[in-house]
């Protein structure tokens, strides 16, 4: 067996790991973060959740799948660090296989006990963007996040399904369809938990399928979701376009709150 000393890098990176990525549209790279970086990026989020009031993914709070923060990068230079960091920024870009800019970071918190699963979907639906090939999420693991703790679940291939099988956009949060409606295969198809160790993080592809289970424990899960998006996406109107309506449909993203990250 080979044991890695040191963390996972672009450079360590085994080239299978990236075949996988593309084959399965999604990937868990262990030891990204180390033990200092996971608890100084883990007390700046506490520090954020206390300033700010997290909005709720899910009908209200008794319905609450997870609560987060938008724009966390912005709003604290620690998470900036994060969110910027050459580790985070070189994997995601050997896994993409071409230019990104960073797009969005979010702290995404599920209370113990009360979270409820995060409902099935793929990002691109989401996403007010157009000319996307290779965006891709990195969700950091900031606590140990085993299954019981509402880890993430893929749907393996699910990224490659064609356009018929997949709502391209939402133009408002009414628009959300299930996922079996969208794609009539999905309730026959495998779905992969994976669990992180706080510091690990899972890789996924803007098209691939999936979910969070429920936090049963008595610990709440902390991770982020930083999206990094195609360095020649363009502004598309749809849901949570509120950062971009100073672009015009088709233009290109830019500028300080978008930058290139190679
Ligand atoms: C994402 O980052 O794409 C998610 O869907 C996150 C969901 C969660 O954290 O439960």
């Amino acid at each position: 067996m080979t044991v890695q000393a040191g963390p996972s890098t672009a450079e360590t990176l085994p080239d299978h790991i990236v075949r996988r990525y593309r084959d399965q549209g999604f990937v868990h790279v262990p030891n990204v973060l180390s033990e200092d970086e996971v608890a100084a990026f883990r007390a700046a989020s506490d520090e954020l959740l206390r300033k700010e009031t997290p909005t709720i993914w899910g009908a209200d709070e008794a319905e609450a799948q997870v609560h987060y923060i938008e724009e966390a990068w912005l709003k604290s230079d620690t998470l900036r660090g994060l969110a910027l960091h050459p580790r985070l920024i070189g994997l995601a870009r050997r896994l993409a296989g071409g230019p990104l800019r960073l797009y969005s970071s979010d702290v995404l918190v599920k209370k113990p006990r009360e979270a409820l699963p995060t409902l099935v979907h793929d990002d691109e639906a989401g996403l007010p963007l157009a000319n996307l090939s290779r965006t891709l999420t990195a969700w950091v693991a900031l606590v140990d996040v085993p299954v019981e703790r509402g880890c993430l679940s893929y749907v393996p291939g699910s990224h490659l399904r064609p356009d018929s099988d997949r709502q391209i956009r939402m133009e408002s949060f009414a628009d959300y369809r299930p996922m079996e409606e969208v794609w009539p295969d999905f309730p026959w198809r495998p779905r992969v938990s994976v669990p992180l160790r706080a510091g690990d993080v899972a890789f996924h592809h803007f098209r691939t399928v999936h979910m969070a289970g429920p936090n049963t424990t008595d610990v709440p899960r902390m991770a982020h979701g930083v999206i990094y998006a195609d360095e020649e996406a363009t502004y598309q109107p749809g849901v949570q376009d509120q950062y971009l309506t100073h672009f015009q449909p088709g233009q290109r993203l830019g500028g300080e709150k978008f930058p290139p990250v190679g």
